[in-house]
This record gives C-alpha cells, sequence and structure tokens, in this order.
C-alpha cells in the first residue's frame, strides 16, 4: 500500500520547492521517495524528477498545436494526461511502494471547479495509493483580510471538490515578518475559530461599509463548514518540516502502518513518537517566524557553528588515531 502526497496551490506559492525539500528531507530520516511532476509548464524541476509528464504533454506543443494561450493550454495539457493516464499508471508501476511526492500544476481552477485533476487522483487511489493533499498558500495572504478570506474560500472549495485527505498550509511562513504587523496573532489565522473578529479590518481595507453584509455571509459560510485550518511551513526549517511530515503521516495513516518495517531506524521511531510536537505548536511558530526572528536566527547560526567546530575536532581525533595506527602497524611489520 504506497503514500503519496498531492501537492498543489496557486502559482509561486512553492510547490517544487516544497517537493524538493520533503524529498530531501525524507532521504535524510531514512525514507525512499520519489519525486512525479504533473506540471507541463515545469521546465526547470528543482529535485531528481523520477517520472516527468513533460515526457508525454509540454505546455508549449499544446500551446503550438492548438493556438492557446498558457492558461487554456493547462487546462488542455491535464486533460490530455487524463485520456492517457495509462502513461503515469505504466509510469508508477516501477516505483513498487516507493513512497511518492506529486509536484501538481498551479493553475487554480485545477483543484477548484475542474474535474481532471480530480479524475486523475481517483485513479490513483485505485492503484492503491494512500493520498493526502497539501495544499500550499502563500503566508504573505495572512498581511490583508481580503486576500485571506479568498484563500480560505479557495481552500474550502479545493477540500470540496478533491474530496481527499487534506492539508492546507501557509508557506514560506519565514518571509512572514517582512509582510508588516499582523492584525492578530498566528493561531488566530491558523485555528479559522472566530471570523467575526476580521469583519472590521475587511471593512477598514474596502474603506466602505457597503461590502459589510456579503463579508459576514462569507465568514459565516468558512465557519459553517468548520473544515478549513492550517499548519505552517518554512522549507529550509528542520522543525517546520518534521511537524508538518507528522502531521501528513497522520492524516494519510502512514504513522499506523508498519510501512518501514520493522528495522525502524531511529529517525523513523522519532517520527512515529511525535517528537516534533514539543516545538511545533502554532505559538511557538509564531514566536520563532514573527515575534523573536532574529534572536532565533542568530541562535541558530551559533549552534551551527559550534557544533561544525565540533565535527572538524572529531575528525582530526579521529585521523589522528588512524594515523597513529598506521604507524604503529608499519613499525609492527617493519
Ligand atoms: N523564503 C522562502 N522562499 C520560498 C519558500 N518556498 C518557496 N520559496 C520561493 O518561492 C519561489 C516560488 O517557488 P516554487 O517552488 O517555484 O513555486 P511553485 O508553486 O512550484 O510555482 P509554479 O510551479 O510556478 O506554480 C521560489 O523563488 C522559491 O525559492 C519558503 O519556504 N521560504
Ligand atoms: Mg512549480
Amino acid at each position: 500500500m504506497p503514500f503519496a502526497q498531492l501537492v498543489i496551490g496557486p502559482p509561486g506559492c512553492g510547490k517544487s520547492t516544497y517537493c524538493a525539500g520533503m524529498h530531501q528531507f525524507m532521504s535524510a530520516i531514512g525514507r525512499k521517495s520519489q519525486v512525479v511532476n504533473l506540471d507541463p509548464a515545469n521546465d526547470a524541476t528543482p529535485y531528481p524528477c523520477a517520472l516527468d509528464v513533460r515526457k508525454l504533454v509540454t505546455l508549449d506543443e499544446v500551446m503550438d498545436e492548438n493556438g492557446l494561450g498558457p492558461n487554456g493550454g493547462i487546462v488542455y495539457a491535464l486533460e490530455e494526461l487524463e485520456e492517457n493516464v495509462e502513461w503515469l499508471e505504466e509510469g508508477l508501476m516501477q516505483f513498487g511502494q516507493d513512497y511518492i511526492l506529486f509536484d501538481c500544476p498551479g493553475q487554480v481552477e485545477l483543484f477548484t471547479h475542474h474535474n481532471s485533476l480530480r479524475n486523475i487522483f481517483t485513479k490513483l487511489e485505485k492503484l492503491g495509493y494512500r493520498l493526502v493533499v497539501i495544499h500550499l498558500l502563500d503566508s504573505h495572504h495572512l498581511a490583508s483580510p481580503s486576500q485571506y478570506i479568498s484563500i480560505l474560500l479557495t481552500a474550502l472549495r479545493s477540500m470540496l471538490l478533491l474530496n481527499l485527505p487534506h492539508i492546507n498550509v501557509l508557506s514560506k511562513l519565514d518571509l512572514l515578518k517582512s509582510h508588516g504587523p499582523l492584525d492578530f496573532n498566528l493561531d488566530f489565522y491558523t485555528e479559522v475559530q472566530d471570523l467575526s473578529h476580521l469583519l472590521p479590518f475587511l471593512s477598514k481595507e474596502q474603506g466602505s461599509p457597503k461590502f459589510e453584509k456579503l463579508n459576514e455571509a462569507i465568514c459565516e459560510l468558512v465557519e459553517g463548514f468548520g473544515l478549513v485550518g492550517f499548519e505552517t511551513l518554512a522549507v529550509e526549517d528542520k522543525a517546520s518540516m518534521t511537524h508538518l511530515l507528522q502531521v501528513i503521516d497522520r492524516a494519510g495513516g502512514y504513522a499506523f502502518g508498519e510501512a518501514e518495517g520493522a528495522g525502524d531506524g531511529i529517525w523513523t521511531v522519532a517520527m512515529r513518537e511525535k517528537w516534533g510536537e514539543a516545538v511545533g505548536g502554532v505559538a511557538d511558530v509564531q514566536e520563532r517566524w514573527v515575534d523573536a526572528r532574529e534572536e532565533y536566527d542568530r541562535f541558530e547560526v551559533e549552534r551551527e557553528e559550534k557544533l561544525e567546530k565540533e565535527r572538524e575536532k572529531e575528525w582530526r581525533m579521529k585521523r589522528r588515531e588512524e594515523e597513529e595506527d598506521l604507524e604503529s602497524s608499519d613499525e609492527e611489520g617493519g
């Protein structure tokens, strides 16, 4: 029973970077993974691409042959993939039980109101994949109340269309501070508990009370479903990646299985035992990336330098011991 992540999100939200980071992180903790590119417009992938949809169809070809622009082109290309889905099924067979990260295209309609991607995901489920959707949304949207409402709606719509275990993730959290002070603490945005507090800020941003009723209705709609919440991610930060992978493992059932057999390494056990939870609470994340970002950056650099010096010292000692061993065996031999 192979596991897989379907990485979706609007253009530029960090999907390909996330796939590269997660692939690297997984290999560092002893988990085998493959990255499959499903974006026909992805001409330079920042990861070793195990299977590439561009071998089947590319955006340039579709645009040239059908006189389409880039947006229509991507939709057409995905319909082409849906029609030739056996190409994908056959390509995936070579990976057996390996964990797969699918890097998806960024066109929003593909995961809000178009069926091809959904149908392709259904085919993957039929192949036995345990899927989790990772929906990345750029955290800079938190700096504007109306943009925040937009990402809530996008997240809700994709959850309803795709109908799979689904984790919404605020990406690029390391940049959040540079977008100016937020109206609320981070947990207000991640927990989506009482959106009525947002209403005065929305009216202020819109510069007119005429949308008040509409704003209220949208907030009630999102809260009424009670589905949307967010995790956070700074892709270069190990604690952030650890926490997110644990959430994904629980959502997809990986955490409860025996996918890695009895010979679990220390990292595998640590992941199962929720090691990252100690560093993963939203209050900690707010402190790390918003309230005291500079202090934490400095602390981490100093800690890394200290570790580096210790590693170098250990390496020198080991070299010296090896040289001494060699000398004494030479003397014995001579
Ligand atoms: N600071 C920071 N930058 C990031 C992070 N994740 C992604 N980026 C940057 O955001 C930009 C876009 O990232 P991509 O991974 O190409 O985004 P994408 O969603 O694959 O984009 P499309 O394929 O065009 O839809 C790149 O310059 C990345 O380096 C992050 O966590 N922090
Ligand atoms: Mg990409």
